[in-house]
């Protein structure tokens, strides 16, 4: 049935449409991004055709981050579009974020008009080597050369983004085209299938568990993709094995579960387990830096490494079983083949007793304010709430240890380490899950897309963004105390009043000096039912500084080896 507005069947219809019915086809509901005189045609399409809302962000570094960050809750394709040369060279920390978060994004852009392509004639925005600054980013990039290519690229590009490993993916269409007409009107989605492992190699991964008698596993963003939460629980209860989330698994297993270790590998006290362990299955993901420390988390020789892309396979930790294939599909071809076990007493006596110590461990090098903040967050969420992040110290202190993740697809983290795709990542997750989102952000992170605000104001999306306030690069500044005692150099920021520019948004905000004080204020965000800003002022409470963190840590550790 066309749409209102919708041209009639049999007439032609411009290269603008082509596109809004390919994304129509795909499924796609939301997209965001700036319009400009490279992709009019495109908007001008959604605008009479109605199915999909467009989100005009401020700067199209953000509008790629709100794709990715729309994709991550929802698990659909997330649509940025942009403008050729200026409004696409902005998106590349987008994409360069959603290729390290292995998120589902699709950029779609204008390029000069054909006739005068490939001429360096200095067109408006000319930027004749876009397709290949692209493809650097986005592995899946295609340039449209003739009007009746469209629709067939746009799906194919699609297709290719969301199979296998995701990776961001581009089409760019010269003016023109998007401009002329053509009779077309639809064109076959195929939604691509997930791979399946080989029976043999699922039959000796089967084999190699079950000679281990200490088995741990090591669980990545893969089976947040794979939808293979309840896979994954089932495997690691057969196996009485305890299981490492990396951020981007958070959720996929219930964080209060005996054998869920949460986001620790990366922590000395959890690598106690891994040095005991005989074999270990990793599954979706590929033991990037974060996750590893540095590549010192001691993974087992003995290795089973379960991802659907075989080049993220032995890159960091060489696997004895290289098993190819999507995870829930490898994980329930392991439990066809695995019957339940009964455990090592020693081993499940350790991740369990390590388990307690890393909580309290946790607890105590989070500080009593953070401390005090996240049980405030945990108190007054609701239930579908969602947890997005830039980075911040906030995060390493508290947010990504002691907050709960207790489903999957409710929290972001920007996997890359960036800081400033918080608060649009934020709005891309409060449209997609369309449940209140809380952004734990930095100031200095802040400043980089703080234009975002009046787009989370326009669209009421109920994102709370949640400032810790130093006033500063306190991450770096914690460094620089490492190597130049108390010396900070660049990290001392002038930071603007964030209530007032809030409020000149048209978000309501307010300061907040202590925990206590939190925890009413973050109730009354959460009451308020829109769009809210809390700056924290993190000098007034000195449990959150980052240098005391450090110490804290030191200390511990220190205190951990002399027990030894
Ligand atoms: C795009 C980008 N530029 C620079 C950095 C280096 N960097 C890492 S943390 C940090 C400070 C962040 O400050 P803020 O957002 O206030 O958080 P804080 O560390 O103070 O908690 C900087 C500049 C980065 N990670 N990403
Ligand atoms: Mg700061």
């Amino acid at each position: 049935v066309p749409a209102v507005g919708d041209t009639p069947p049999g007439e032609p219809i411009t290269g603008g449409e082509a596109v809004y019915w390919a994304l129509r086809a795909i499924g796609v509901r939301h997209v965001f991004g700036i319009i400009s005189i490279h992709n009019i045609p495109i908007f001008d399409a959604i605008d009479r055709l109605g199915a999909i809302a467009h989100i005009s962000c401020r700067h199209e570094q953000s509008a790629a981050h709100a794709a990715d960050g729309y994709a991550r809750v929802t698990g659909e394709l997330g649509v940025v579009i942009a403008s050729t040369g200026p409004g696409t060279t902005n998106t590349a920390t987008g994409l360069l974020e959603a290729g390290f978060a292995s998120s589902p994004v699709l950029l779609i852009t204008g390029q000069a008009a054909s006739d005068s392509l490939g001429k360096s004639k200095g067109y408006l925005h000319e930027f004749e080597q876009q397709l290949s600054m692209l493809r650097t980013l986005a592995p899946h990039a295609e340039s449209v050369s003739s009007r009746g290519e469209i629709m067939g690229t746009v799906l194919d590009v699609a297709r290719r983004i969301l199979t296998g490993r995701p990776q961001p993916g581009a089409v760019e269409i010269p003016t023109d085209i998007q401009w002329a007409r053509a009779p077309e009107r639809t064109g076959q989605w195929l939604a691509p299938k997930p791979v399946a492992p080989a029976a043999s190699t699922l039959d000796r991964a089967a084999e190699l568990l079950s000679t281990g008698r200490r088995v741990a596993i090591w669980a990545g963003g893969g089976v947040t993709i794979a939808g293979a939460g309840g896979a994954l629980t089932d495997l690691a209860e057969r196996l009485n094995a305890p299981v490492f989330l990396t951020n981007n698994a958070r959720g996929a297993m219930p964080p209060g579960h005996p054998l869920c270790m949460g986001a620790t590998a990366d922590l000395p006290q959890a690598w106690e387990i891994m040095r005991a362990a005989d074999v270990m299955l990793a599954v979706g993901t590929r033991f990037q830096w974060g996750a590893t420390a540095n590549w010192q988390a001691p993974v087992p020789q003995r290795l089973i490494h379960l991802d659907v892309d075989p080049g993220v396979i032995g890159v960091n930790y060489t696997a004895e079983l290289p098993v190819v294939g999507d995870a829930l599909v490898g994980l329930e071809g392991l439990l066809e083949r695995i019957s339940p076990r009964s455990a090592d007493l020693d081993f499940q006596m350790l991740s369990r007793n390590a388990q307690a110590a890393l909580k309290e461990t946790l607890d105590l090098q989070a500080g009593r304010d953070y401390l005090a903040i996240g049980d405030a967050i945990v108190r007054h969420l609701p239930a579908d709430g969602v947890i997005a992040s830039d980075a911040t110290m906030a995060v390493q202190m508290f947010a990504q240890r002691l907050l709960p993740i207790t489903r999957p697809r409710s929290s972001t983290t920007v996997t890359s380490g960036a800081i400033g795709p918080g608060l649009a990542t934020a709005l891309g997750a409060a449209i997609g899950s369309g449940a209140p989102t809380i952004l734990i952000q930095g100031d200095g992170g802040l400043m980089m897309s703080i234009g975002e605000l009046v787009t989370i104001s326009e669209t009421r999306a109920q994102v709370i963004v949640l400032v810790f306030n130093d006033r500063g690069y306190g991450a770096i500044r914690m460094l620089e105390s490492m190597s130049f005692g108390e010396r900070a150099f660049a990290t001392e920021l002038q930071t603007p009043d964030f209530c007032a520019i809030a409020n000149a948004m048209g978000i309501g905000a307010r300061r907040v000096d202590d925990s206590d004080e939190f925890d009413q204020a973050f109730a009354q965000a959460i009451a308020d039912g829109g769009p809210y800003l809390l700056d924290i002022d993190l000098t007034k409470m000195p449990s959150t500084s980052p240098v005391e963190w450090m110490r804290r840590s030191r200390a511990m550790l220190e205190a951990r080896f002399e027990e030894a």
